[in-house]
């Protein structure tokens, strides 16, 4: 029986994606043992986010949230299996075409996993593992699926026997379900061993010096209203990083050098040993639209890092401290912002905690003012002390601001877009921030009614949101409402509609809502 070309490129489509998987599965295995940051996917992931237009991250971002990661994992993952069965048909009609790409795949995964900021002798081992499997396996299955030819390139065998075919779709099977347990089991490999999970549950936090007192009359405690000080589980997450970076606490250190009289380097036991001060901040994405949740305030415990940076002495030519992380991300922060009164924090707690792994463990930067990308560098090892007319950080090279206030502004909360209210007396209330510059008044306009001034929750400080309020006896049709913060510089919040990029999203935030 004669089988026809089209099912025998199905079937080499099958064995290269099979080959594929199986790679990828013994790839992230062998990567979760021995080179954990080094996940041939989370490579090439990575690489795709560094080399992606400036629009790119907006973009991710707007399109997927913050799961903008999985997303983007979910589209490597297609794309390479596609890969994967073109090289299957190709191995199948011109070999050895389909096993050089194949080969070629784990060769650009090796590379790149050489030039990520944390990579060591063993990066390229799992693109490597990956490569050779696909090779290997795809090359075994998809020979059986040719007529062997004889010196003169004609065929002399009869067409693959039907057998021969169902043994190869069999073997394909077999090579999906083993890379899926071996990706499974990567994945196992990762969650019961991660060493700073299981450093970070056993660490104790020093009791802090001095603390930012939280007043009872912060919270208003109404349903719907984001809490005054967000819990970490809660806490929005911002980073580059497709895999956490799993920081090593007894090798970590943090070097400040540059344009200094003095390098300093600071080990987690020197700076578990100077006194620890707890303050208050609201961290913010400049990414965050306006009445978006990329927003969040957190008690935090550190040290001050104008302390460390007097010990280093920066030099008088100086105006910029470029923060790097061990992943490579850097941020761009005035030196001045890091040096004038403000608390500007290394901090090592979150919320009464070690830093969550996902937000810097073991110590990342918390500086009041700022958005966290010219600012709060996660996992950071170090402080290089330099000028903006030498070097930016990394979203300022993908077109955003080299620095990064942060704007005046205010969100609704409660009613929710949409929500259905009946008609009587109800509450609309949010939250209004001007980072380390402090919030006078919130005023809310339903319709185009007059501005009414809210009612303020305490402040915890200039450098945290303050949650408001506005009674309303709201009657029954569609109504409209929006907010203005004020600052404590008389700033009004500006009714001008800007994107985030390049600088932060202004614009009031506005409702529609239908009262029954
Ligand atoms: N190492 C590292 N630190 C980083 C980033 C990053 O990509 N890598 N992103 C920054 C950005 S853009 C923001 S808004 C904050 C978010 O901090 P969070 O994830 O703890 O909320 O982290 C900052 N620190
Ligand atoms: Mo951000």
């Amino acid at each position: 029986m004669a089988s026809a070309p089209r099912t025998l490129d199905l079937l080499a489509a099958g064995a290269g994606v099979a080959a594929a998987v199986l790679g990828a599965g013994l790839g992230e295995l062998t990567a979760a043992v021995v080179a954990p940051s080094a996940s041939p996917f989370a490579v090439i992931g990575g690489g795709m986010i560094d080399i992606a237009p400036p629009w790119g991250k907006d973009l991710a971002i707007s399109l997927f949230g913050t799961n903008d990661k999985a997303a983007l994992l979910v589209g490597i993952a297609i794309l390479l299996l596609a890969v994967a069965a073109a090289a299957g048909v190709l191995e199948r009609r011109r070999p050895p075409w389909g096993r050089m790409i194949l080969a070629g795949l784990g060769v650009v995964g090796a590379v790149v996993s050489m030039t990520r900021a944390d990579a060591d002798v063993l990066s390229p081992l799992p693109s490597f593992v990956a490569g050779a499997v696909a090779v290997i396996v795809g090359a075994l299955l998809i020979a059986r699926l040719r007529r062997p030819a004889d010196a003169a390139g004609t065929a002399t065998a009869p067409e693959t026997p039907g057998p021969t075919r169902r043994n190869v779709l069999v073997l394909s099977g077999l090579a999906v379900v083993a890379g899926a347990l071996a990706a499974v089991g990567s994945a196992a490999v990762r969650g019961g061993a991660q060493a700073a999970t299981v450093v970070r549950s056993a660490l104790r936090l020093p009791t802090p010096a001095t603390t930012t007192p939280v007043p009872a009359t912060a919270e208003l405690g109404i349903d719907g209203l984001a809490p005054v000080i967000t819990p970490s589980a809660d806490f929005y997450r911002i980073d580059t990083a497709l895999v956490v970076p799993q920081v090593d606490l007894s090798s970590w250190s943090l070097r400040i050098h540059g344009l200094v009289e003095e390098e300093v380097v600071v080990t987690w036991d020197d700076l578990v040993a100077l006194p620890q001060r707890e303050t208050v901040a609201t961290l913010v994405c400049v990414s965050n639209e306006v009445g978006g949740d990329l927003i969040g305030t957190a008690r935090w415990l550190g040290i001050p890092i104008r302390d460390l940076l007097a010990r280093a002495k920066p030099t008088a030519d100086a105006d910029m401290v470029l923060s790097h992380s061990i992943d490579g991300f850097t941020a761009s922060t005035p030196l001045e912002a890091l040096t004038d009164e403000r608390d500007a924090l290394l901090a090592i707690g979150m919320n009464g905690e070690p830093l969550p792994i996902e937000h810097g463990f073991p110590v990342r930067m918390v500086v009041p003012g700022l958005y966290g990308y010219v600012s709060a560098t996660k996992w950071v090892t170090e402080l290089e002390v330099t000028q903006y007319a030498v070097a930016e950080g990394y979203w300022t090279s993908r077109g955003w601001s080299a620095r990064g206030p942060v704007k005046p502004a205010s969100r609704i909360d409660v009613p929710r877009a949409g929500a259905r209210v009946a008609a009587g007396s109800t509450v609309i209330a949010g939250v209004a921030w001007h980072n380390h510059v402090g919030v006078a008044g919130v005023e809310v306009q339903i319709d185009d009614g007059a501005w009414i001034p809210a009612k303020l929750a305490t402040a915890i400080s200039a450098d945290t949101w303050v949650q408001w309020s506005v009674p309303w006896d709201a009657t029954s049709g569609t109504h409209t409402i929006r907010c203005r913060a004020t600052s404590a510089t008389g700033e009004t919040q500006t009714e001008q509609r800007a994107a985030p990029a390049p600088d932060g999203a202004t614009g009031w935030d506005e409702l529609t809502l239908t009262v029954a």
